[in-house]
């Protein structure tokens, strides 16, 4: 099969691609062959499929119910889900998570890592969602994250739920240590997801310093044990908006360990815009973490969305561009070959962070999965907000399910 005039990943030019077995075989100026299936894309825009690295899927298109948040903070968000966990089924996640899923897929994600709070004595969520991923996976890879929302050590049997979710399946540990109830815990807690996480071959993502307080050094000790269990860049610091208001002689000291220990960042633009400086008067804060700062270190760092219509954000329609519209404003990242590149924060970025790197990207020998915009460039798409008009897994177009 072959796709005449691509332009691939804002390429000046078009190429034609080559597609055999699901495989990408050829990229370049390509002429059909005896019989050969041929798809004109027509000079657009051709990127590696969206990739959601952070997302929370079991509690999406719950905003409401039972209650609004209506002070917008983390916290009250926390309080209100804890109410509508009480009320959690196994077909009301399964409702949620498919039509989330639907809407994504019309938008050209392909890959979604979603946590998933284990902090629930029955891990109804993390059933369902285990069952989900299989079910679902002809159009989505997900990947599950143990995520345990109220606190490994200042939630009751925190450790064994968090233990019981690897076992059952999860794919990476997750942590929450600038919620535990002291400094202490929120070490131990560390210690603890990192030390499961390396005995248990997982991956880790951590929310790592969601608070605005200065003080908040999750992110260090998380950096620490990713260097010393030697997991690196298997280990990745999701939000970490403390680090925006760290002081700068803070910063510069600990950008040393950052680097040694090369772990992922996923920064929540849209969320944590809306979440973070909540006890600020004025001037208040921009709660995004140094993502600039971050980038030209040399250091990974992806964008999520974190929430569709649920407690900590009313928003969202499962498309990734308003992330990365809000990421390139609240960063101050609008330079030209910034807003070029800025569609990195949902692939190849996204994909270090979720290590597909494998089986991700458009080259001669992995699987022929990419999107097609209607647009020449990312900055058209993204000014434009222009719409993906095909998304392709292993070269057959994906019949996105209504939703
Ligand atoms: N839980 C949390 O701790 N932080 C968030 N941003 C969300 C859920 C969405
Ligand atoms: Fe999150």
């Amino acid at each position: 099969m072959l796709f005449k005039n691509a332009l691939i990943e804002n390429a000046a030019d078009p190429a034609d691609i080559r597609v055999e077995n699901g495989i990408f075989t050829q990229i370049g100026a390509l002429s059909p062959l005896e019989g050969e299936d041929v798809t004109d894309l027509g000079n657009r825009l051709v990127l590696p499929p969206f990739i959601e690295s952070h997302v929370h899927l079991d509690t999406c298109l719950t905003a409401g119910d039972p209650v609004w948040n209506m002070s917008g903070t983390l916290f009250e968000g926390i309080e209100c889900w804890s109410k509508r966990k009480d009320k959690l089924t196994h077909e009301d996640i399964r409702e949620r998570v498919k039509k989330v899923v639907g809407m994504y897929a019309e938008h050209g994600i392909q890959y979604i890592r979603t946590h998933v709070d284990v902090t629930d004595p029955e891990l109804v969520a993390m059933k369902a969602m285990i069952e989900l991923r299989e079910e679902l996976k002809d159009i989505m890879e997900i990947q599950i994250v143990a995520f345990p929302q109220e606190g490994i050590l200042s939630f009751p049997n925190g450790k064994e739920l968090l233990r019981e979710a690897v076992e059952m399946g999860a794919d990476a540990v997750g942590a929450i240590p600038h919620y535990e109830f002291t400094r202490e815990y929120s070490v131990e807690s560390l210690d603890y997801a990192l030390r499961l996480a390396a005995d248990n071959d997982k991956l880790v993502d951590v929310h790592c310093d969601e608070i605005d307080d200065e003080a908040s050094r999750g992110l260090e000790t998380v950096a620490a044990r990713a260097l010393e269990l030697g997991l690196f860049d298997k280990v990745t610091a999701s939000h970490t908006t403390a680090m925006h208001s760290y002081n700068n002689a803070y910063v510069l000291k600990l950008m040393r360990l950052l680097k040694l220990s090369r772990i992922n960042f996923v920064a929540n633009p849209l969320v944590n815009t809306h979440l973070q400086g909540r006890a600020d008067t004025y001037p208040k804060r921009r709660g995004v973490t140094r993502v600039k700062e971050l980038t030209e270190a040399g250091i990974n760092v992806s964008f999520g969305h974190d929430d569709i219509r649920d407690p900590w954000y009313p928003m969202g329609n499962g498309s990734l561009r308003d992330v990365v519209f809000m990421g390139l404003h609240v960063c101050q990242m609008m330079g030209y070959e910034d807003i070029m590149n800025s569609y990195k924060f949902i692939t190849s970025n996204a994909a270090k962070t979720l290590h597909i790197t494998d089986h991700y990207g458009i080259e001669p020998g992995k699987p022929a999965c990419f999107v097609v915009l209607d647009a020449r460039n990312y900055y058209e798409a993204l000014s434009r907000d222009s719409k993906v008009t095909g998304s392709y897994k292993n070269g057959k177009k994906i019949d996105v399910p209504s939703h």
